[in-house]
Parts: C-alpha cells; structure tokens; sequence
C-alpha cells in the first residue's frame, strides 16, 4: 500500500506556500529600470520581492515614446514599427506583481501582457526568449506614433523631457491625453 511521507494538512500547508510564493518575470522598460525614478517602487520592502535577472530586448520591434506633461514613457502596442527596446527583466513575487500594477494603473491605463525578450550572453553571444510581464499602452491615440522613438529610456536622456513624479495617482486628464 502507498504511503504519503506527509499528513494531508502538511501537504495543504505544503501547496499553499509554493501558491503563496509563485514568482513572475517582468521587463520593464522605463522609469522601473535600476537608477530610474520608480526603481525604488521594485525595491521597497513592503511591497515584496524584486529581483533584477538581466538586461534584454523587446523579440518584436514597438514604438518607445514619452508622452504628457509628466513626460512619461509609453511602449504603444504597435508591434512592427519602432526598435527592439532595451529593458530589464526583474523576477517578482505576487505581492510585488500587485503593487506594480496598481503603479501602472493596469488595466486601465498601461495593460499588463506577456511577451518574448531576447537576453543575450554577455561571454558566448548566444541568445535566448524569455517570456515576460510587460506594460504597454493599447488603444493609444494615433497622433502618439507622430513622436520621436527610442530605443532605450532614460529620464534624464538627451531629449530633455525630464520625468515628472504625479504622485502615482493617475489623473483623468492625463489619460485623455493618451488614450483614444
Ligand atoms: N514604468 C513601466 C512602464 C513605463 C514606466 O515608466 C516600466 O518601466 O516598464
């Protein structure tokens, strides 16, 4: 006769830890990469784990701009047009999943989506596809793919188009600016 190594409440316990502790990969592209103005949102301990993997690339080329008065960086949903866009990818816990998006508004202003990021061997070159959490702005306003596109974000890159902390409230006529 088969014997359980474990009480069936130690095997619940057992279930509802590895439920509890499930991890999620994200890549982040804009103000949440390290050094950047809401890296600290990945790194504060009540929001839970945040764990930095490593620097990759969008599979699929999109559009990277920066948009609003709080010049904030959108990745459009507009796969095909724009550059492969350098990002990072950070290893999360559910609490920390929750926590960014309650951040980026999901989903009602960016929109939460799995996606292929190419991370590249930094000795051998060899490349592979991780597939990642990543914020995109849908049902964006066309005149947003009129506006100069990067490659790589930063807040204080050559553009000029400093970020500006709206207190992560999200702001009605902020999303008028930039939802269609
Ligand atoms: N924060 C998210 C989406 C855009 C932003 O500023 C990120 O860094 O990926």
């Amino acid at each position: 006769m088969f014997k359980l190594g474990f009480s069936v409440p130690k095997l619940i316990c057992l279930q509802m830890q590895t439920i509890r502790t499930m991890m999620h990969k994200v890549f982040v592209y804009g103000t949440l990469k390290r050094g950047e103005p809401n890296y600290y949102w990945l790194t504060k301990n009540e929001n839970g784990v945040g764990k930095f993997v490593s620097e990759g690339r969008t599979k699929t080329k999109y559009p990277l701009i920066i948009a609003t008065k709080y010049n904030i960086p959108f990745l459009l949903h507009k796969p095909g047009t724009g550059y492969n866009v350098q990002g990072e990818i950070f290893e999360v816990d559910d609490t920390m999943l929750s926590k960014l998006d309650i951040l980026e508004d999901h989903p009602n202003y960016y929109v939460r989506e799995i996606d292929d990021i190419t991370v590249t061997d930094a000795v051998t070159k060899n490349q592979e596809s991780v597939q990642c959490w990543v914020y995109f702005l849908k049902n964006f306003k066309e005149e947003l793919l009129l506006r100069p596109r990067f490659d790589s974000y930063s807040a204080t890159g050559p553009h000029g188009l400093v970020y500006m902390d709206s207190n992560n409230e999200s702001v009605p006529e902020d999303l008028d600016e930039v939802l269609a």
